[in-house]
C-alpha cells in the first residue's frame, strides 16, 4: 500500500531542485528600475515601484488609456504628468476593496478614447502623458505604506512632473502631500471632493480613511485654511472631525449649496479659498462624493451626493487654473457592478487634464527620449497644441 503522504513527499524533495535565478533578476530588475523602498521597510528586496511578480495586487501592466507605460521610473523627468496606482486599503473602516481601484480603473479606461468632443482635445497628440505602474503598498502597515507612497509621489514631484494618483483608500490623502508639499515654493491649497470632512486625526486608534486632512494640514505649508471641501454631507460626517473643521477655519460647501448657487459660483469660491496666497493647488477627489446610486463600487456609499454632471463640470472648472496633482480615491471595484465607479473616477481623471490641455496649463512638455510617447513634438510650437475654440464648460 501507497504511503499516504508519498506525493507530499516528493513535492517538498521537487521544490529544492528547482531554479530561482529569474526571480532574482526580477527583484534586481525591479530594484533598479522601481527604485528601493522607503527607509522603513525591513524587507530589502521589495522596490517603491512594483516591477515583478510581487505584491499581487499590484503592477497589472494595463495601462490608463493605454497610455505609454514608463518602466524606468528614473526616466520619469521626460514626461509631464506620470500616472499610477496606489493600492491599499487598509485604511479603510467600513467596506474594503480599493486595493483594486487601480486595476479597475485602468481597466475602465480601455473604452475611452484619446479625444473628447466638448474640450476639443486628443490626450494622445497634445500631452506627454506616461503611467508608471504601482506604488508597492504594505497591506498589514499603514504607516509603512504612507513612506513608500510619499517616496513615491515625491520622486515623480522632483522631476518636475505632475503626479496624477489612482487610489486607493482615502487614507492615502496624507502621505501624497506629505510627498508633495516640499517641492512647492510656497503654501499648496487643497481642493477636496467628499461627502465626509475627513478631519479627525484618529479613527480606531489609527490613521485611517476618515483623518488626511486633520494631517495633511499640520504641513506646515498645507495650510487649513486653503482646504476647501465641496459636497460634504448625510450622516457619516464624525462630529470630532466637523469641530477640527471649525476651529482650523477649513470651508466647507455642501451639495444643498451646489445646488442653490449653482457649479460655477462653487468653483469660483473654491478657487478663491484655496489658492489664497498659495503657489499651487492639489485636487483630491473621493469618488463618493457623487450620489450612491452612481457609484456603488465605494468605500463609505452616501445617497444624497452630487450628480456626475456636477462634479465633472466642478472638476473642469477647478483644473482650468492648472493643478500640481491630481487623486482619485475610495473606488472599490468588487463591490462595483457594470464598471460605473470605475469610469467615473477615471473621468475625473480624463476631465482634470484634458482642461488644463485646454487651458494651456499642460501641454507643454515633449518627450526628448526614444520611447513610444503621447504628445507634442519637440520642434512644434505651443499655438498649435493649445485650444482656440472657446474653453472648457
Ligand atoms: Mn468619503
Amino acid at each position: 500500500m501507497a504511503e499516504p503522504f508519498a506525493q507530499g513527499k516528493w513535492a517538498q524533495e521537487a521544490e529544492a531542485k528547482l531554479p530561482d535565478r529569474r526571480r532574482k533578476e526580477e527583484i534586481e530588475r525591479s530594484l533598479d528600475l522601481g527604485l528601493s523602498a522607503a527607509d522603513s521597510i525591513k524587507d530589502r528586496t521589495i522596490p517603491t515601484f512594483s516591477r515583478g511578480e510581487i505584491p499581487h495586487f499590484a503592477g497589472e501592466r494595463g495601462t490608463f488609456m493605454k497610455s505609454p507605460f514608463l518602466e524606468n521610473v528614473h526616466e520619469v523627468g521626460d514626461a509631464e504628468v506620470a500616472i499610477f496606482g496606489v493600492p491599499l486599503d487598509a485604511g479603510t473602516t467600513y467596506r474594503p476593496g480599493a486595493r483594486f481601484g487601480p486595476q479597475g480603473i485602468r481597466r475602465a479606461t480601455n473604452l475611452f478614447g484619446t479625444y473628447n468632443f466638448e474640450l476639443g482635445v486628443d490626450l494622445r497628440e497634445q500631452l506627454n502623458l506616461v503611467d508608471i505602474g504601482d506604488v508597492v503598498t504594505i497591506p498589514g502597515n499603514l504607516e509603512k505604506s504612507f513612506d513608500q507612497i510619499d517616496k513615491a509621489i515625491s520622486h515623480v514631484a522632483a522631476a518636475g512632473v505632475m503626479p496624477v494618483v489612482l487610489g486607493g483608500d482615502h487614507s492615502i490623502g496624507y502621505p501624497t502631500i506629505r510627498g508633495l508639499a516640499p517641492h512647492i515654493d510656497g503654501n499648496i491649497g487643497i481642493i477636496h471632493f467628499d461627502r465626509h470632512v475627513d478631519t479627525q486625526e484618529s479613527d480606531l486608534d489609527e490613521r485611517m480613511h476618515t483623518t488626511p486632512f486633520f494631517h495633511a494640514t499640520n504641513i506646515k505649508n498645507a495650510p487649513a485654511v486653503n482646504l476647501v471641501q465641496i459636497g460634504i454631507g448625510g450622516w457619516q460626517s464624525p462630529r470630532q472631525g466637523v469641530k477640527v473643521g471649525r476651529g482650523r477655519g477649513t470651508t466647507i460647501m455642501t451639495v444643498g449649496d451646489v445646488e442653490r448657487v449653482g457649479i460655477e459660483k462653487i468653483a469660483e469660491t473654491a478657487l478663491e479659498l484655496a489658492w489664497k496666497g498659495a503657489k499651487a493647488v492639489y485636487l483630491s477627489f473621493d469618488i463618493d462624493v457623487i450620489d450612491a446610486g452612481f457609484v456603488p463600487g465605494t468605500g463609505w456609499p452616501e445617497p444624497g451626493g452630487l450628480l456626475p454632471r456636477e462634479a465633472l463640470g466642478l472638476v473642469r472648472l477647478v483644473s482650468v487654473p492648472g493643478l500640481a496633482g491630481i487623486e482619485v480615491v475610495e473606488c472599490s471595484p468588487p463591490y462595483d457592478w457594470a464598471e460605473q465607479t470605475s469610469l467615473i473616477s477615471a473621468r475625473v481623471v480624463l476631465d482634470s487634464l484634458a482642461t488644463m490641455v485646454a487651458s494651456g496649463k499642460l501641454g507643454r512638455r515633449a518627450a526628448t527620449r526614444t520611447r513610444e510617447a503621447w504628445g507634442p513634438y519637440p520642434s512644434s510650437t505651443q499655438t498649435s497644441q493649445t485650444s482656440t475654440g472657446p474653453g472648457p464648460a
